[in-house]
Formats: C-alpha cells, structure tokens, sequence
C-alpha cells in the first residue's frame, strides 16, 4: 500500500475488533452513522447464520476524527463483538484456571491445518478466530472511510450477486442495473426470478447440511482516467486491485473486466476500441471507450471507464455435515468441527469487496494527487481534470 494503510486486530469471538487507518486527509467529514450504514449492509444476505442475530456491528471511532472531520491523524476504529459474552472463558486473554476443551478436528478448506502447523499449536482455536471472516467488519468500517472520500471525487461503487452455486447470471452492462432492486434483494440480485432461484438453492443446501458459494461483481463508477502506472508491476492498478479482492476470505478467483472470457476471443473481439466523444454529452474528454471489456483498466492504469471486479467465492468451509478430517491429537479419522455457521456469504462478500475497491481506488486518488487536506486534494484533482480535458 502506499500513502492510505491500514492494519486489523481482533478475534471472532474476542471481545472487539479494531482497526487503524493511516493516511487520510485532513477535513473529510466523517460520522460512525456514514460506517455503520456500510457495515449493516455486510451483515445482510439470505444465507447468513445464527450470528448475524446476535451481532449489530456497530463502529465507535475512537481517534483521528475531530467534531466530525478528519485530522490526519490515524483513524482508530472499535467494533464490540456482542458474542463475546458467550466466549469469555474459551476467548480470555489471561491464562485460565481451568483447561479448555480444544479443537482438534480441522475443516477441510479453512486454514485450521495450515495454520495450526505453521504456528506450532495443538489447539486449532485461535486459527478458527482469526482466519474467521468475522475480521472483514473491520474492512468494511476502514472501506467505509475510504468510500466518504472517494465521493468528494464523484466516485461511487456498487456490488451485485452474479451467481450462487449453478444459478448464473450473465449481464453486465452498469448502467442497466438498478442498484435500489439490488439492495432490497435478499441476495443482491438484480433479477428477481434468479434471485428467487439461488435462495431457493441456499434452502437446499441448509436442507443438506451443505454450504454454497458464488460470484459478486464489484463496479466503480466516476473513477478518473490516470490511477496506478504501467512502470513497475506494484504500480498497476489491476494488480492492486486483484491482490485485495483476492485477500476476502473465500475468494479463489479474481477477473477484471471481462477476464477469463476475454482469453478465448480474437483480438478484433477483445478490445474496446475509441471514438470520438460529443463534448456535449461526456465527463468533458474528447474521446470514449465504445465497449468496457477491459473494465476500466488498460496497462495498469484506469482509463477513465467504469471499474468491474468479480470475485468467485467458495462454499463456506465449516458444513453443519461435517467433511471427513483426522483428530490432530489422535492422528485418527475423525470428522471435521463444526459449531454454526453460514450457508452462504456472497451477497456480503459483494458488500466486503466494495470496501475493498474502495481502499485501493483511495490508495491510488492519494497517490496521484497527493494532499494532507481535503481542499488541497481535490484543488489537485480539478487542475488534473482542467488539463486533461
Ligand atoms: C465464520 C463463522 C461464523 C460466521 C463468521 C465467519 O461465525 P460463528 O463461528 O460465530 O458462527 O458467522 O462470520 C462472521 C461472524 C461475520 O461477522 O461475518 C468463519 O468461520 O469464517
């Protein structure tokens, strides 16, 4: 990362989890209320399981915000963990008097084996609580920062829910979704009868103790022409991009624009070719894009197009009918552990990669034009535009 980063500290069942954002502007308004809203969001989604009920995350910011601006100081963000009544004993920070019972089964798919044998531990707890997506709350609060600064630039980002399990979804034309539908969609769908469909398939898979996973598509809108460079391969926006859509728990695969599609096509077919654009009509430059299969990056830098990212998510690891898996302790078959959880989080992974595209688009507005204040920032912003145009 470079001016804006950010670090997460927290359990899933700890008693909070916190976040530390450096390198924001001064003078950006900013309200726990703007966070919250965003984090509301991450906690819908048909498919969610009983945790969703207990929680109602909630930031408090506790540093970096002075009657309602910014500073520049770093923005120190807290999110209680209501469950954490219930785990005090498995969860305390202090060494207990009596042994807890561990974990010693790990989930197929989830980082339980890795990570109890990267970390030398016996007890697979502590991986269970931090591999958790329980930790993309935090993500969500910082993405929130980070989306309260890109709408000073005219930047907005949406997501919607392209396809859960085999009901698939293709579209994508921005412009033709409407996001009020998206959003009051149980599983962000922007076509009813599909939506329909995939809850339907996430009954089924409750039904069966199975899990579902699924594609979101991630779209920024507004995104000036010029972020990230072609000049060394940590520059390039695309690879930015990739690299934090990739890191949300559950995600095996990333494409931008039309991806994968795009190997199959004949150059001719591929690229989306430039026309003039009427003056009259446009963002004020004197040419367009025709297509955007690109999605709104070309070497690295974005072309002033719409930015679309979609992240493939897995089933969830952790199945109500347990996977088979060996006891650690014993080194017997045994199957793998299981408590709760979701059947399936692809709406809230769409909500989780937004915060996430928003963080690199910030990242990246920081780097181009610079500023320790919101005045100054965008000053440089519209003298970019002014020149370009
Ligand atoms: C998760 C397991 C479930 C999910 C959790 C991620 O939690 P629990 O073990 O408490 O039932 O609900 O996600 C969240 C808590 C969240 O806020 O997204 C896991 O193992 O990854």
């Amino acid at each position: 990362m470079g001016q804006f980063r950010f670090l997460t500290g927290g359990e899933s069942h700890g008693r909070r989890l916190v976040a530390i954002v450096e390198g924001m502007v001064a003078n950006l308004p900013l309200e726990a209320k703007y966070i919250n809203k965003q984090l509301k969001r991450r906690q819908q989604g048909y498919g969610r399981g009983p945790r969703m009920k207990i929680e109602e995350d909630n930031a408090e910011i506790m540093a970096g915000v002075l009657y309602g601006l910014t500073t520049g100081s770093p923005i120190a963000l807290f999110i209680t963990n209501r469950d954490w009544q219930n785990w005090q004993e498995q969860l305390s920070v202090s060494p207990v008097e009596k042994e807890v019972e561990p974990v010693t089964c790990p989930r197929p798919g989830h980082a339980d084996l890795a990570g109890a044998t990267k970390y030398g531990l016996e007890d697979i707890r502590p991986i269970i609580e931090r591999a958790s997506a329980r930790e993309t709350a935090a993500r969500v609060a910082v993405g929130a920062v980070a989306r309260r600064f890109l709408e000073e630039f005219g930047i907005s980002i949406h997501s919607h829910t392209i396809a859960i399990g085999r009901h698939h979804w293709e579209q994508g034309e921005a412009s033709s979704i409407d996001w009020q539908q998206v959003e009051a969609s149980p599983v962000h769908c922007a076509h009813a009868e599909l939506g329909k469909a995939m809850m339907a398939a996430i009954d089924e898979a409750k039904a069966s103790g199975d899990t579902l996973g699924g594609i979101s598509e991630a779209i920024a809108t507004g995104v000036p022409i010029g972020l990230g460079s072609y000049v060394s391969w940590d520059r390039r926006l695309d690879g930015r991009i990739a690299q934090a859509i990739m890191s949300i728990n559950a995600v095996k695969g990333v494409e931008i624009g039309a991806g994968f599609a795009l190997a199959g096509l004949k150059g001719s077919q591929a690229h989306d070719v430039i026309e003039p654009n009427p003056r009259s009509k446009a963002k004020g430059l004197p040419w367009r894009h025709a297509t955007n299969r690109a999605g709104g990056v070309e070497g690295g830098i974005s072309n002033g197009e719409d930015i679309i990212v979609r992240a493939a998510v897995k089933p969830i690891a952790t199945l109500a009918s347990p996977l088979p898996s060996i006891d650690l302790r014993r080194g017997e078959k045994a199957k793998a552990h299981y408590e709760r959880s979701d059947i399936c989080v692809v709406p809230a992974a769409g909500v989780i990669a937004e915060a996430m595209l928003a963080i690199v688009l910030t990242d990246a507005c920081l780097d181009k034009f610079g500023g320790d204040n919101l005045t100054e920032t965008l000053a440089n912003y519209r003298n970019y535009l002014s020149n370009i145009s």
